[in-house]
């Protein structure tokens, strides 16, 4: 009795002392979710944080990326469902995937919200991002730094688009959420909802005259070999990521081992969002040649071209900010016409 007291006693002590015991509950190896793969700015953000944290935890984390949101068999609205359940320990992932379970993520995909830079990086780096942040912990998944996919761009098959005239009748691959849709029909055109996997066959069979993505995913999935001849700038909508853990897998880590991971998190979306910016700056405007040398007619829209657009979809913004939050949406407009 004596005996068995006092290594029950040793156990406790050691377990609260050892941090070698409580390493015991660390997995082996952590699964890390992303849509796209190491060939673009978000699969390499993704590869970036694994490294950042293996050289920070002194190899105590050890992740794996799986891109193709594989983990859920490449049905990206699933996979923050999937994170919340622990199938997935680890994601960068796009808030259009998630704003099926989250309505203010829906917040981004609001048409014509963002004109540039400047307007994004005050939403996701201000009082708005923090608020985001606070949904995604709720929902219990913890959210510990944004990175970028990027201004989501227009192609098609079939002609130039100046006017939303030109998109009349179109068949566009538009991602998850039921708000592309809207947008898109509110333009005139005819949108279909598909996976990103399912996109490419789609735009190379012609099923789908166009789809929307940014120059980045543009390039690196060589859209231009998938019948994508025209290429219109209108910078509609930005797209950002966000680093987030399984809620029980880091409860499981040390406070040490928590801040080594948030600190990568945030290096490595830092990192990722110049990687997604790069050649799309005032600046440097190279990736809009590159995509010409593809053979591939991109039209730049003025800012008068683009109010077109930004009238036929406001009823979608009037629409949406109901379920994502007149407060939100206030907010996010007041900082963005505050910004620097
Ligand atoms: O599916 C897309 O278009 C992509 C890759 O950009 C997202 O995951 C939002």
């Amino acid at each position: 009795m004596r005996t068995s007291l006092f290594v029950l006693a040793a156990a406790v002590t050691l377990s609260f002392a050892s941090p070698s015991m409580a390493q015991e509950k660390y997995k082996p190896e952590y699964r890390l979710s992303t849509v796209l793969g190491s060939a673009f700015p978000w699969g390499k953000g993704g590869e970036r944080w694994a490294e950042l944290v293996k050289e920070k935890t002194q190899g105590r984390i050890n992740i794996k990326m799986y891109p193709g949101t594989s983990l859920v068999a490449g049905d990206q609205t699933r996979e923050f469902t999937a994170i919340r359940q622990g199938v997935i320990d680890l994601a960068v992932g796009s808030t259009i995937n998630w704003s099926p379970q989250l309505k203010e993520l829906n917040l981004f995909s609001l048409p014509f919200l963002m004109p540039d830079y400047k307007a994004v990086d005050a939403l996701t780096h201000g009082r708005v991002g923090q608020e985001i942040f606070k949904v995604i912990e709720r929902a219990g998944v913890i959210p510990l730094a944004w990175g970028e996919n990027g201004y989501r761009e227009l192609s098609n098959s079939k002609r130039e688009i100046r006017t939303p005239a030109d998109m009349k009748g179109m068949k566009f691959r538009v991602v998850g959420s039921p708000l592309f849709n809207d947008t898109f029909t509110a333009l005139g055109a005819n949108p279909t909802q598909m996976s990103f996997a399912d996109a490419q066959p789609a735009l190379a069979s012609g099923a789908v005259d166009g789809q929307e993505n940014p120059m980045s995913v543009f390039v690196a999935a060589k859209l231009s070999t998938l019948n994508q001849k025209y290429l219109t700038v209108w910078g509609y909508v930005n797209d950002p990521l966000v680093f987030v853990v399984n809620k029980e897998v880091w409860a499981s880590w040390s406070k040490a081992d928590q801040e080594a991971v948030r600190a990568a998190a945030v290096q490595a979306g830092r990192e990722e969002t110049e990687l997604a910016r790069k050649g799309m700056t005032a600046t440097d405007s190279s990736v809009y040649k590159t995509v010409e040398g593809l053979g591939v007619k991109v039209t730049r829209l003025s800012p008068k071209e683009i109010d077109e657009f930004k009238k036929l979809t406001r009823p979608v913004v009037q629409k949406w900010t109901k379920t994502i939050g007149a407060d939100l949406v206030k907010k996010a407009e007041a900082d963005i016409a505050a910004r620097k």
